[in-house]
């Protein structure tokens, strides 16, 4: 890392923990999800303390918040460590999967994260990580909060903030031979997916950094486009109401 990047980012950092407006941001829920031992926990620790294997516990909700300021907007996000083989590994009794698809279905950006030495973990979360995620939103987009029916596509959150995280870089900068996933490979899946990829040291806060910027700037995409879908749907549905008003009034002219 450059040092002007270093020290840019330390300012940053100042600038954002400074912040009194905390409790006015708007949180922005994130899951970190991948499966076991990628790298989730050094991610989230370096991500928001700038350090490893600080002494928080996740569910404290003191401390797993970060402000972060992306495009002059101010963003709290609130991060949770998600184990993806929770959902097909050996069945663990104190998994709740209701609570835990929730989690997917409520967050407004995933972080995939897979380890680069190891083609299993890529492989689990590109296939059945990612397809739970999917399959978690589509359930409760269906189902209308309010009113606690079934809903019509399309609908807001049908779309969700998402990045791909390979994680161990610096193994394969030791030793090529470790390599397990192909930079491109991965590349290739993301592009196809419509998702940022990158690939990091969790020892390197500018690294987490940019990976978390970059799903900030999917989510807001991802909304936008939501937006305009719900939009143009109302507009349909304003339409056709009018024509067939239009049609009764003819009728008993
Ligand atoms: N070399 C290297 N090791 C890493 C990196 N990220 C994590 N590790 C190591 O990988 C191991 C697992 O990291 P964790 O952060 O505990 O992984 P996790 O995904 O939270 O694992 P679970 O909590 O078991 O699901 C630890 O020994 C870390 O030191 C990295 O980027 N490079
Ligand atoms: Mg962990």
């Amino acid at each position: 890392m450059t040092s002007e990047r270093q020290t840019q980012l330390q300012g940053q950092r100042q600038t954002e923990r400074s912040t009194t407006m905390i409790d006015r941001i708007p949180t922005t829920k994130v899951v970190i999800f991948g499966e076991s031992g990628v790298g989730k926990t050094c991610f989230s620790d370096m991500f928001v303390m700038g350090t490893h294997y600080s002494t928080w516990a996740i569910a404290d909700q003191a401390q797993n918040h970060r402000p972060l300021l992306v495009d002059d907007t101010w963003h709290k996000l609130d991060l949770l460590d998600v184990n993806s083989s929770l959902f097909h590994g050996p069945l663990d009794p104190n998994f709740n999967s209701t609570l835990y698809n929730d989690f997917l279905a409520r967050a407004r950006g995933i972080a995939l994260l897979y380890d680069i030495t190891s083609r299993k973990s890529y492989e689990d979360i590109t296939t059945k990580g990612y397809w739970c995620v999917y399959q978690s939103r589509f359930h409760t987009a269906m189902v209308d909060p309010a009113a606690g029916n079934r809903v019509a596509f399309p609908c807001p959150r049908q779309r969700f903030g998402c990045v791909l995280v390979g994680t161990k870089k610096d193994l394969v900068r030791q030793d090529s031979g470790k390599r397990e996933v192909d930079e491109e490979v991965a590349r290739e899946w993301a592009d196809s997916q419509g998702i940022p990829f990158f690939e990091v040291d969790t020892d390197v806060e500018v690294e987490t950094e940019d990976a978390m910027r970059a799903l900030v700037g999917d989510i807001r995409r991802k909304e936008e486009r939501d937006a305009e879908d719900v939009q143009t749907e109302r507009n349909r549905l304003k339409e056709s109401k009018e024509r067939r008003f239009r049609t009764i009034k003819g009728a008993f002219r």
